[in-house]
């Protein structure tokens, strides 16, 4: 088989860059190694930049996440019993951001790829980018016991933190930058009302913990816990009984408890590789950078590295104008980066490290004061929050 793009993983990522490209009549293949249903069985992002959501709408995607998504425009930040509220469109001339799980996004987009006949190869084991330097790049994988070669002129590699693209890379053309983070979040989706119309960041003394939704009738709720933790160490009623805890009083009273429908714990990770390009392979999305949810950046530090990738394509097979593959990596880190600061930044803010001295703590409360009386410090928190220009 050939292809003029072929793309590892049928993430939010590979999936956006693949329909973008295809709507222009550039030819892709997508290798995805798990079924459909899997990969929208993972509960992940929930919150979407403006960036993000003009590039669903350019690919033919946007509908439903139009119709159904939810327009937020502001969130609060709970501390010492008491909210505060960032005023996402009055801090930023008008900016907002869609609440649209990313569940629904990626079906979304496996939607519009099936309706276009797009190529989306499920059950793809051992796929391995090939002849990367080269000008005749290639990929290999196996399906159902059959093995299959794909010639491209050029690799994505959109699989994710643990996928394939990164590694093939060899260590003394790749440098990897990471912080680790002393906990994790256990989050949890609930048939139930959400508990806030918008966002609630809580910081407290036992930990932090996020009120977060889906719909008016699905609510996505996380705490902060020990790394140690593990899911079975918290009944649906300990992680109620503990989301209370941590809230101001007039929100638990308020607060509709049910069962879980998803209950798991991830890892708090900062992690950039550098560059994101090797040869004819290009990095996107998780597989080159990881951030901590906290700053709701991880999916939208996708988008960036979506946006350049399509256009660098179509100057390329449209104008044969190189300068934006040349110049993808600079490009791309370069917004990676500020998005990495951010979700650091806030995530430095609103949890409690266990590691800290009390120096160290009144930093922090100070940090939060005066983030909250300062309209400057919160113009750039919302900025960054609602996305910063492509
Ligand atoms: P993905 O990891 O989503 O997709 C990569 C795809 O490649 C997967 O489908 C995988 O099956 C496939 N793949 C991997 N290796 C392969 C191989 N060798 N061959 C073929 N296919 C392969 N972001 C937020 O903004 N807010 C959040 O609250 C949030 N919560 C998260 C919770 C968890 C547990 C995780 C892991 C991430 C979370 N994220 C969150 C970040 C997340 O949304 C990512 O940014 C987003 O999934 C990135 O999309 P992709 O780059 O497509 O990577
Ligand atoms: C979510 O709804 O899953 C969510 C929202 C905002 C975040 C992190 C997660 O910062």
């Amino acid at each position: 088989m050939k292809t003029q793009v072929g793309i590892i993983g049928g993430g939010p990522s590979g999936l956006l860059l693949s329909q973008l490209l295809h709507v222009q009549g550039i030819d892709t293949v997508v290798l995805e190694k798990h079924s459909r249903d899997y990969v929208l069985g993972r509960i992940r992002a929930g919150v979407l930049e403006h960036g993000f959501a003009d590039l669903m709408r350019e690919a033919n995607c946007g509908a439903r996440m139009d119709a159904e998504g939810e327009i937020h425009d502001g969130f609060y930040i709970a501390h010492d019993g008491v909210r505060d509220r960032i005023d996402l469109k009055g801090l930023t001339g008008g900016n907002s951001v869609i609440v649209y799980g990313q569940t629904e996004l990626t079906r979304d987009l496996y939607d519009a790829r099936e309706k276009m006949g797009g190529a989306v190869i499920h059950h793809a084991q051992n796929v391995q980018p090939h002849d990367i330097t080269s000008d005749k790049p290639y990929l290999t994988y196996t399906k159902d016991g059959e093995a299959h070669r794909i010639d491209c002129d050029y690799i994505i590699g959109a699989d994710g933190f643990h996928g394939v693209s990164r590694k093939s890379i060899p260590q003394d053309k790749i440098r990897e930058f990471e912080r680790v983070y002393p906990f994790g979040w256990l989050g949890v989706l609930s048939r139930t009302k959400p508990v806030s119309p918008e966002l609630i960041y809580a910081k407290h003394e036992r930990g932090f913990a996020l009120c977060s939704l889906r719909s008016q009738t699905l609510s996505r709720y996380y705490i902060q816990v020990p790394l140690s933790d593990s899911v079975e160490d918290w009944s649906d009623d300990d992680f109620w009984a503990e989301l209370k805890r941590r809230l101001p009083a007039d929100v638990s009273s308020q607060l509709e408890t049910g069962p879980s429908i998803e209950k798991s714990i991830a890892p708090l990770r900062s992690f950039v590789a550098e560059p994101m390009r090797y040869g004819n392979m290009f990095l996107a999305g998780d597989a080159a950078h990881i951030v901590p949810p906290t700053g709701a950046r991880g999916l939208n530090s996708a988008a960036s590295d979506i946006y350049y990738l399509y256009h660098a394509m179509l100057d390329h097979y449209k104008n044969g104008d190189d300068r934006g593959l040349e110049g993808y990596s600079q490009k791309a880190l370069a917004r990676v980066w500020k998005g990495q600061r951010f979700s650091w930044g806030m995530t430095t803010l609103l949890h409690r490290f266990p590691g800290n001295s009390d120096f160290d703590n009144k930093l922090q409360q100070t940090d939060l004061d005066y983030l909250l009386s300062s309209e400057s410090a919160m113009k750039s928190l919302a900025e960054n929050y609602v996305g910063l220009p492509f």
